[in-house]
C-alpha cells in the first residue's frame, strides 16, 4: 500500500524530527553553527580583522537571502581574495594534477558556474550557505543532490588552514568528487538515510560522512588514494594521511560510525575502502539497518520524496 507523505498517518509526528520533502524545503535547512566563525571564534585567523569580518557579513547576507529557484549572486572577489585562492591552488597542484572542473589560478570560480557544471555531470547542484550548518540540515540537502556551498574565502594570513569550510575547500575538495557518478550516489544515499533520523543516528551518520566524504581513503589498482575533501583541500593533511604514520583501518560502517573524530588537528586514524563500489554497498547495508517508522524514495522528476509507510 503506497501513500504519499502527507497521508501517512502512522508516523508518530512527535517522534520523527521534521525533514524536507521537496527541494525548496531546503530553504528551511539553514541552522548555522557559529562556533568557528570569525565573529565568534577568538582563534579564527580573521577575528581581529574588521575588514574581513565585514566582508564575511556581506557574503553571509547573500546566502541568508537565497531561496531555491532564485538566482545565485556572483561575487566580485578582491585582488587579495584571488591571491589567497592562487596560493592554495598552486600549492595543491604541486601534489596532485589539475582537477577537471575548468578552474584557473587567476580567478575564483563562481558558484553559479560550478553548479551548472555539476548539474550536467551528476545532477548535483549548489546553493550558497553562510558557514557551517548543523549536521542534520547539511546532510538532508544531500538527499536532494544539493550541496550547501560556502562562497567566502579563508583569511589571507592563513592560506593553508581554515577552521571552517570555505570556497577553497568546496571547490578543490568537494566539487571534483561530486562530479563523479558513483560518489554522487554515495553522497545522496547518506543524505537519504539521515531524513527524520534520531539525533543519535545523525551523529553516527555524520561520523561516517566525516571518515568517508571528508577524510576517506580508497584503494585503486592496489594503491591507497585519498578521496576525502578535507584531504584534497589540505596540503599538510594530505601528505600526512598518505605517509604511513597514522593508523589505518578497513572501512566498516559499524566501527567507523562510532570512531571519535577531530576537527582541530589531523586525524589519528583513517578508514580505507576496498573500492568505491564496496564502500557504497557497505554503507547501504548500514543505512538499511537504521530503524525508522517509514522509508523514503527520491523522485528525480519532481525533486521530492515519496515517504512510504513501513509495512
Ligand atoms: N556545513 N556548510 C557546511 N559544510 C560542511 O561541510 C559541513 C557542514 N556542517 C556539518 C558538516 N559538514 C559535517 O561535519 C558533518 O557533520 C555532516
Ligand atoms: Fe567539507
Amino acid at each position: 500500500l503506497k501513500r504519499v507523505a502527507d497521508d501517512v498517518r502512522t508516523i508518530p509526528e512527535e517522534k520523527v524530527p521534521w525533514f524536507p520533502r521537496k527541494i525548496r524545503d531546503l530553504d528551511k535547512c539553514n541552522l548555522l553553527i557559529t562556533k568557528y566563525d570569525p565573529d565568534m571564534d577568538q582563534d579564527h585567523p580573521g577575528f581581529s580583522d574588521p575588514e574581513y569580518r565585514k566582508r564575511r557579513r556581506f557574503i553571509a547576507e547573500l546566502a541568508a537571502n537565497y531561496k531555491h529557484y532564485s538566482h545565485v549572486v556572483s561575487l566580485e572577489y578582491t585582488p587579495e581574495e584571488v591571491a589567497t585562492w592562487r596560493e592554495v591552488y598552486r600549492t595543491l597542484r604541486t601534489i596532485y594534477p589539475d582537477v577537471e572542473c575548468g578552474y584557473g589560478e587567476d580567478s575564483i570560480p563562481q558558484l553559479r558556474k560550478v553548479s551548472a557544471f555539476l548539474k550536467e555531470k551528476t545532477g548535483f547542484q549548489l546553493r550558497p550557505v553562510a558557514g557551517l550548518l548543523s549536521a542534520r540540515d547539511f546532510l538532508a540537502s544531500l538527499a536532494f543532490r544539493v550541496f550547501q556551498c560556502t562562497q567566502y574565502i579563508r583569511h589571507a594570513s592563513a592560506p593553508m588552514h581554515s577552521p571552517e569550510p570555505d570556497c577553497c575547500h568546496e571547490l578543490l575538495g568537494h566539487i571534483p568528487m561530486l562530479a563523479d557518478k558513483e560518489f554522487a550516489q554515495f553522497s545522496q544515499e547518506i543524505g537519504l538515510a539521515t531524513l527524520g533520523a534520531s539525533d543519535e543516528d545523525i551523529e553516527r551518520l555524520s561520523t561516517l560522512y566525516w571518515f568517508t566524504v571528508e577524510f576517506g581513503l580508497c584503494k585503486q589498482n592496489g594503491t591507497v588514494k585519498a578521496y576525502g575533501a578535507g584531504l584534497l583541500s589540505s596540503y599538510g593533511e594530505l601528505i600526512y594521511a598518505l605517509s604511513n604514520e597514522p593508523e589505518y583501518k578497513p572501512f566498516n560502517p559499524e566501527e567507523t560510525a562510532i570512531q571519535p573524530y577531530q576537527d582541530q588537528t589531523f586525524q589519528p586514524v583513517y578508514f580505507v575502502s576496498e573500492s568505491f563500489e564496496d564502500a557504497k554497498i557497505k554503507m547501504r547495508r548500514y543505512s538499511s539497518s537504521i530503524q525508522r517508522p517509514f522509508s523514503v524514495r527520491y523522485d528525480p522528476f519532481t525533486c521530492s520524496l515519496e515517504v512510504l509507510d513501513q509495512p
